[in-house]
């Protein structure tokens, strides 16, 4: 490589040659990075599948490139310098590569991204951000639609995409004279009923040498690896297209609501992990599915279900999740608060549609939308579960308190800016209440000398949004309480004053017989509540690492 070479980061869910950060990219002047990373296998504690299924992608992507001509820089978790987080992994290869820019392709989730946008004031190479064209609507796209909408009807959005790919389209008309054929796809599953076994794939070297990672650094996740087969790669995921759209498509949309006892999938595709690692390419297999029909190889109804799944559900969710974030994070618009019931562990339960979906997913890593949102949805709704217990448990994490339960660590919260927010949070998650020992909530001033015994000269020299203020809280908090970590924040969450910095936030974490540690972010204004959840993020991340290092007797 003769000059300074462009570093092009790769996430995990970006497995795809033609992606944006790569496109016209000239082989001898890129260094691609791609990073298994601590943070992202436990922010939440995925399923062991899932982390598996990521892990040996990346691996044989990386060997796919590498066998193409690019220049792949690895970073496997178990590399004893690895930093444990993608900004970390990017600053580590700027040492080692010197480059000139980095390219790198929007995150799929708001919290990456939130990390990515602060890497131009971080780094001190140019670094620029692309939008990731893997969808059929960019967000701006989205973001205009809804716009003047008083609700926001995926049925309508999904006409939009029909005309916009025109996919089943006749003559600016929908084929067949109807938009959506679900009343059609309501069939009951006839007595005896099978559909053809899904292509598994034998895990290979690679994905075995996953296996046993996962095995041994995540063994306390939930789920099963016995039945890994999932496709890790394009070869794979294409073959497992290949027998759906041979074998099963005819039969998935009639039977799509139904649900048959000891066949998980029935007639479902179970293509969604290859499409969103990005080993598959939506529109292409929507195009398969039109000429299915066209061909006369499936009928309307299963082949316009399918499509609607994929340019309708599927790019709907992304934009409203773009459009509402961070807010979404935790809206409750039906009050629901129910703690979700221990089955969901453990699948015991009476209820034999919602134990065969539970158990599906440990067995599987997986549930097709009418497990998800037919079943498990539907009971959630009509229980009154709390939207955050639900979707934790999709994600599956509690990650801090489980570990400090486990480890009998305490915990205690200084908080300013959040009013409270990180202890009702850790306060959320049943049968950990003892691991969080006291929260001071110190807004005012007077409240933080008051409470945590920080000198008033302090807060005047320093200002009460500092580097040592911050650091005094948390050490006021662990001396007036009998927890072994502290944390605390204080920031401004905005609109504030002329002087103050909105989004500006410290933190500090005090931990027994150790120097206590400073973070500082800038967020930008992102509104109150986008910066209070980041601050609620970057609390907890600093908790998890102290409670992950830490036990109870050290
Ligand atoms: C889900 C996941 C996991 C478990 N681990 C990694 C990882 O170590 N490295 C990586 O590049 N991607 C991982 N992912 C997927 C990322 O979480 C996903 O790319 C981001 O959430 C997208 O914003």
């Amino acid at each position: 490589m003769a000059s300074r070479p462009v570093l092009v980061p790769i996430f995990g869910d970006q497995l795809t040659r033609t992606l944006a950060s790569l496109r016209g990219r000239a082989k001898d002047d890129t260094v691609i990075l791609m990073m298994e990373v601590w943070d992202e296998a436990t922010y939440v504690r995925h399923h062991k599948q899932k982390i598996a299924l990521i892990f040996s992608a990346m691996r044989h992507f990386a060997a796919e490139l590498r066998d193409a001509g690019w220049s792949v820089d690895y970073v496997e978790l178990t590399d004893p310098d690895n930093a444990g987080s993608f900004t970390g992994e990017v600053a580590r290869a700027i040492e080692r590569h010197d480059p000139r820019a980095v390219h790198i392709v929007e995150a799929g989730e708001w919290r990456v991204q939130q990390s990515i946008e602060e890497w131009p004031d971080k780094f001190a190479c140019d670094v620029e951000i692309l939008p990731d064209d893997r969808f059929v609507c960019p967000l701006s796209e989205f973001r205009d639609w809804a716009k003047d909408r008083d609700t926001l009807r995926m049925e309508f959005f999904y006409r939009e995409m029909r005309r916009k790919t025109g996919l089943l389209m006749d003559d600016g008309q929908p084929e067949g004279g109807e938009w959506n054929y679900d009343s059609e796809n309501r069939k009951p599953p006839k007595e005896g009923l099978q559909a053809p076994q899904r292509p598994l794939f034998e895990p290979d070297e690679i994905t075995q040498e996953v296996i046993e990672l996962v095995e041994d650094r995540f063994a306390d996740h939930f789920g099963s690896l016995d039945n890994f087969g999932w496709p890790v790669t394009r070869d794979q995921a294409e073959e497992a297209a290949d027998a759906f759209f041979a074998e099963r498509i005819e039969c998935f949309g009639p039977f799509q609501d139904a649900m048959v006892h000891g066949q998980d999938d029935l007639f479902h595709s179970m293509l969604s992990t290859s499409i969103n690692l990005g080993l598959l390419d939506p529109l292409e297999l929507c195009e398969r599915a039109e000429q299915s029909y066209r061909d006369g190889k499936a009928p309307l109804n299963s082949v316009e279900g399918f499509i609607r799944q994929i340019i309708g559900w599927r790019e709907y969710v992304r934009g409203f999740y773009w459009l509402h974030m961070p807010h979404l994070q935790r809206a409750n618009a039906l009050n629901a608060q129910r703690a979700l019931p221990e089955f969901f562990w453990t699948g015991e339960t009476d209820m034999r549609c919602l134990a065969d979906c539970i158990r599906s997913t440990r067995d599987n890593a997986h549930a097709h939308h009418i497990q998800r949102l037919m079943v498990l949805g539907n009971f959630c709704l009509i229980a009154g579960i709390s939207p955050r217990e639900v979707q934790d448990w999709y994600l599956v994490v509690y990650a801090v308190l489980e570990t400090a339960c486990e480890r009998e660590l305490r915990l205690a919260t200084a908080e300013s800016c959040t009013g409270g927010l990180l202890a009702s949070l850790l306060t959320d998650v049943p049968g950990c209440s003892h691991a969080f020992e006291r929260g001071f909530v110190a807004y005012s001033d007077a409240a933080k000398c008051d409470l945590l015994g920080i000198e008033r000269k302090l807060v005047e020299d320093c200002g009460a949004v500092s580097r040592n203020v911050a650091l005094a809280m948390a050490q006021g908090g662990l001396a007036r309480s009998q927890a072994n970590i502290a944390v605390s924040i204080t920031g401004f969450a905005g609109p504030g004053g002329e002087d103050d910095e909105e989004g500006l936030v410290h933190f500090a974490l005090a931990t027994r017989g150790k120097e206590p540690i400073h973070r500082e972010k800038h967020h930008g204004a992102i509104g109150r509540d986008g910066v209070r959840l980041a601050a609620l993020r970057t609390a907890l991340g600093l908790m998890r690492q102290a409670v992950e290092r830490r036990s109870s007797a050290s």
